[in-house]
């Protein structure tokens, strides 16, 4: 694959990870894909293929499984090593429910997949692309609720100040490699993520998007190509983007508050 750029993007099989697979396709990248629904990778390896000429690789598996995650990159074949774009994207809130009446399960699904699934794959990622020496760039996607709590948020809400902070001490450490560490911080988009936050219940989840315009998953994959595209002496740290309705985790807008 000489002169194409690699990029490791987790959870591409919906929304924000499918998108920026996508993105990436269209501009030339060579794509390693994961998630956890095979039959999902695999029509968007035929898509890009067919579409962009994309060669992608793609590797089932879950990331809160630490054992998966070694086996998966420690396998690669030295041509797929060469990952230039570390895209950690996995993840999903479970269960909305105040803190003292939370299902604890849900917590370690939520921490186990947004911090230490996150954990296993960078600290397998960072060594390759140190030992390369041709820099690298990696992308955390973090959340408005990284920012902030809101109610009935708390676990959820820690693991992105968790991903917040971590994206801080990588930048510090990866700072001499070269290797630029970013975030995107997203406010509301439609994708699957609030179907899978209400475990299936597809009226809660429409509910989260009416009444105003919310992102699409599109938009953040625009706002992550922004952040990698940059030129090699520039790291966007953080973007941190809403829909036009939503000025904070708090404050909203919909359409029937605008003043006519
Ligand atoms: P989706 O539910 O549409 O996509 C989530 C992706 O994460 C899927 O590809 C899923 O793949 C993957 N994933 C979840 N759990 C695991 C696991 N255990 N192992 C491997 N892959 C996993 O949601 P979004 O696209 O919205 O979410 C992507 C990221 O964006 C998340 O980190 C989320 O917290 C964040 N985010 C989302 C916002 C929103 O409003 N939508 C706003 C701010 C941040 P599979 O199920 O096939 O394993
Ligand atoms: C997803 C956005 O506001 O539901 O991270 O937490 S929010």
């Amino acid at each position: 694959m000489p002169n194409q750029k690699i990029a490791l993007i987790t959870g591409a099989t919906a929304g924000i990870g499918q998108s920026c697979a996508r993105q990436f396709a269209q501009n030339g990248y060579q794509l390693i894909l994961t998630g956890r629904r095979a039959d999902r990778l695999h029509a968007l390896e035929q898509e890009l293929s067919q579409q962009y000429g994309t060669k992608t690789l793609a590797l089932c598996f879950d990331i809160r499984q630490r054992a998966a995650v070694e086996q998966h990159i420690n396998t690669l074949s030295p041509e797929w090593q060469a990952i230039d774009v570390l895209i950690n994207n996995a993840g999903l809130a479970q269960g909305l429910d105040e803190f003292q009446n939370a299902n604890i399960d849900d917590w370690e699904v939520m921490i186990d997949t947004n911090i230490k699934g996150l954990l296993y794959i960078s600290r397998l990622v960072a060594p390759l692309m140190i030992k390369r020496a041709a820099g690298g760039h990696i992308v955390n996607v973090g959340s408005i609720a990284g920012k902030m709590t809101y109610p009935k948020g708390h676990v959820y809400c820690a693991t992105k100040f968790a991903v917040d902070a971590l994206t801080q001490a990588m930048r510090i450490d990866l700072l001499k490699h070269r290797i630029k560490v970013s975030s995107v911080s997203p406010g509301a988009a439609e994708t699957e993520f609030s179907i899978v936050r209400y475990k299936g219940d597809l009226d809660k989840a429409t509910r989260v998007y009416e009444g105003y315009t919310p992102m699409t998953a599109e938009d953040i994959a625009d706002a992550v190509w922004y952040i990698v595209s940059r030129p090699a002496h520039l790291c966007i740290q953080d973007i941190v983007l809403t829909p036009v309705a939503q000025a904070s985790a708090h404050y909203w807008a919909k359409d029937a508050d605008i003043v006519k």
